[in-house]
């Protein structure tokens, strides 16, 4: 029985962890995100340079600290990552950060997934079966 609940359990939370895909363009000298707001969890970003040069997408703050290969104009990259609840920044990496202080900075706002819906049942205690006995 035990085996079952376990099952029906794993089964619940790999629904729940359905990555989220963030679309993110990038050009001279902006980063355009599909969403600036996302559920805490996994988050795919596909970025695709736009761009008439080489950049990149880094993303930083509440302990990630990730970025994708540079991307050549034209071309496109993705990559995921386990966000928690907080303010992060995404900016271009390149240059010595000159794309970033051209622009190419932007913020994005992890928010806490809501919260699963109760799935166990209290087991009734002795009390109440002796009641249901009555
Ligand atoms: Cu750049």
């Amino acid at each position: 029985m035990r085996f079952f609940v376990a099952l029906a359990a794993v089964a619940i939370s790999s629904t729940a962890a359905v990555a989220q895909a963030v679309p993110v363009t990038l050009t001279e000298f902006k980063i355009e995100m599909g969403r600036d707001t996302v559920s805490a969890g996994t988050v795919k970003f596909n970025i695709k340079n736009e761009g008439a040069t080489t950049h990149g997408f880094y993303i930083k703050g509440e302990g990630a600290n990730k970025g994708s290969r540079e991307i050549a104009a034209g071309e496109s990259a993705s990559f995921s990552l386990a966000l928690k609840p907080g303010t992060y920044e995404v900016y271009c990496p390149l240059a010595d950060l000159s794309h970033k202080k051209a622009g190419m900075s932007r913020t994005l706002v992890v928010v806490a997934a809501a919260a699963p819906a109760p799935t166990k049942k209290k087991p009734p205690t002795s009390q109440h079966l002796d009641a249901q006995r009555r």
